[in-house]
C-alpha cells in the first residue's frame, strides 16, 4: 500500500462521523440545487477562477460557475450550480465574466434543448459572451418540457467545459413534479432521486491555463487524469453535500436509500469521453434520454425503457434511470427473523389488493415473503479465519449487527447494505494513476423505519 492508498483509506475510515450526520436527513436527501419563483425564477452567475481538490489530495485549477445569489456563498463551483425549475417556467439567467483576462477569455452559456434568447455582451460563434465583470450578458428561455439537462459554455467549448464551466438542469413536470420525472403515465415514478454528474479533467491543461500559457493548450492531446461524479472522486464524493472542507465542490454522490424505494437517478455527461456507469445490487430501468421518455408514443408510460447494470453515458448527453433494491431471491430472511411475519394483503406500490409478493409495511416493509424467516444458507467462518472492511455489521441480516474484533468494523452505522456503483471503464477508478479514487462511489440500503 502506498502513501495515496493509504491517504483514500484514511479518508474513507473518517466517514463514519460525518455519515452519522449525514443520516439524519435521509428521508430529505435529494438534488442540490437553486430553484428560484416559479413561473419567472431569474438567476445571476459569475464565471471566477479557483480550485478543487481530487481524491489523492491534489488541488486543481478550474473555471467555474458560481451563484450569485449565494448558493454555496458566491464560491465558483465544480459542477455548476444545479438549476431545477418547473416545466412552464421562463428562466432568466444573467451572467458576468470574473476570470483572470476576461476580455481574451471572454465566456457564455448555451442550454441544449431549450430554445434561448441572449442579449447584452458581445457576439461570438455559439451565443452572446461576457468579457468582464460589469458586461452583463442575459439568457432567457422557456422550461417547455421537463426533463434532465446540461447546461455549458459556448465559448471555445472544448477548453471551457474541461476547465469546468457547466452543470445540470432539471425541470421538474408541471404536474406530480415531485414524485415523477416526467409527469403522470410516463413510468418515472420515485421515491429517491439523485443527480450523477460525470466527469474528467486532465490536470496538465489546467496548470497551463493556471500559469497563463493557455496559447500553449493542445486539446488534441487531452488526457484525462482524474475523474468525478458531482464534482468529487473517491472518496470526497461519500462525504455529505456542503461538506466545509469541499468548498468548491458542495455536491455528494452518496445514494442513501430503503427497501422497495424506487431511486432516480439523473445521470449527465459532462465531459468529453463516454463514461459507463455500472451499478450493483439492482439492475435499473433507463427511462429517458436527453430529456425525452423512451417510450413509443405520449402515455405509452416508458413502454421502450431499457433494463441493464452498465449505461453508456455520452459527452454532454442526459440519462435518467429508476432503481430498486429489495433483496427478492436472496434466499434468506433479509432482517434474520426467524419467526414467520410476512404480511401480504396489497401491492406496496399501489396500496391495494392483489398482494405482490411482499410485506406491506412496518420494519419488515419490503421483505420478499417467500423468503420470510429462512435462515442464512451458509455457515459463516470463525471471525479469526475472516478479513473484515470497515462496513461489515458483523451481521448479513439488514439493520443487525454482531460481535466483531476489537478496531474491526464500525463505519456502518446503520448496518445497512452497501454496494458499489462505479465506472465500468477500470482506470478511471483512479487519482492520477493509482487506484482506488475516481469514479467510484457507493450506494447505501438502510433499514425502513420502523
Ligand atoms: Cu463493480
Amino acid at each position: 500500500m502506498n502513501i495515496q492508498q493509504n491517504r483514500t483509506l484514511t479518508k474513507i475510515a473518517a466517514l463514519a462521523t460525518v455519515l452519522s450526520i449525514a443520516l439524519a436527513g435521509i428521508a430529505q436527501a435529494g438534488i442540490q440545487g437553486i430553484t428560484g419563483i416559479s413561473p419567472a425564477p431569474a438567476f445571476s452567475f459569475t464565471a471566477k477562477a479557483d480550485s478543487i481538490t481530487s481524491g489523492d489530495g491534489s488541488s486543481v485549477y478550474m473555471w467555474g460557475y458560481s451563484d450569485d445569489g449565494g448558493h454555496n456563498n458566491q464560491i465558483m463551483q465544480y459542477p455548476g450550480p444545479t438549476m431545477i425549475v418547473t416545466e412552464g417556467d421562463v428562466v432568466t439567467i444573467q451572467l458576468t465574466n470574473d476570470l483572470p483576462d476576461p476580455v481574451n477569455n471572454r465566456v457564455s452559456m448555451i442550454f441544449p434543448g431549450q430554445v434561448v434568447s441572449a442579449t447584452g455582451g458581445s457576439t461570438g460563434l455559439m451565443t452572446q459572451e461576457s468579457d468582464g465583470p460589469a458586461d452583463i450578458v442575459t439568457y432567457t428561455f422557456t422550461a417547455s418540457h421537463p426533463g434532465t439537462y446540461v447546461y455549458h459554455s459556448g465559448t471555445r467549448p472544448e477548453l471551457q467545459t474541461e476547465m469546468g464551466l457547466l452543470g445540470a438542469l432539471v425541470v421538474r413536470p408541471a404536474v406530480d413534479g415531485t414524485t415523477t420525472a416526467y409527469g403522470p403515465n410516463t413510468g418515472t415514478e420515485y421515491e429517491n432521486e439523485w443527480l450523477y454528474l460525470v466527469s474528467q479533467v486532465d490536470s496538465y491543461i489546467h496548470t497551463l491555463v493556471q500559469l497563463g500559457n493557455i496559447d500553449q493548450v493542445d486539446m488534441a492531446k487531452q488526457k484525462p487524469r482524474q475523474w468525478f461524479i458531482n464534482g468529487r472522486s473517491l472518496s470526497d464524493d461519500l462525504f455529505p453535500d456542503f461538506a466545509p472542507w469541499l468548498p468548491t465542490q458542495p455536491y455528494s454522490a452518496l445514494i442513501i436509500t430503503a427497501p422497495g424505494h424506487r431511486v432516480l437517478a439523473r445521470f449527465v455527461g459532462a465531459s468529453r469521453d463516454t463514461h459507463p456507469p455500472h451499478l450493483h445490487g439492482n439492475n435499473f430501468t433507463m427511462v429517458a434520454r436527453d430529456g425525452r421518455v423512451l417510450q413509443t408514443a405520449p402515455g405509452a408510460g416508458g413502454d421502450l425503457a431499457i433494463s441493464d447494470n452498465t449505461m453508456s453515458v455520452v459527452s454532454l448527453a442526459t440519462h435518467d434511470a429508476i432503481w430498486q433494491w429489495t433483496g427478492k431471491d436472496l434466499g434468506w430472511d433479509i432482517y434474520g427473523n426467524p419467526v414467520p411475519d410476512c404480511v401480504d394483503q396489497v401491492d406496496n406500490r399501489t396500496g391495494v389488493a392483489p398482494p405482490d409478493g411482499y410485506d406491506d409495511a412496518g420494519a419488515n416493509a419490503w421483505e420478499w415473503c417467500a423468503d420470510d424467516a429462512k435462515p442464512f444458507p451458509v455457515v459463516l467462518p470463525e471471525l479469526q479465519d475472516m478479513m473484515f472492511g470497515g462496513f461489515y455489521s458483523g451481521s448479513p441480516f439488514l439493520g443487525s449487527y454482531g460481535s466483531l474484533p476489537v478496531g474491526e468494523g464500525g463505519l456502518n452505522l446503520w448496518n445497512g447494505y452497501l454496494y458499489p456503483w462505479h465506472s465500468h471503464t477500470e482506470f478511471e477508478l483512479t487519482n492520477d494513476d493509482v487506484f482506488p479514487g475516481g469514479m467510484f462511489t457507493a450506494i447505501l440500503i438502510v433499514p425502513p423505519a420502523p
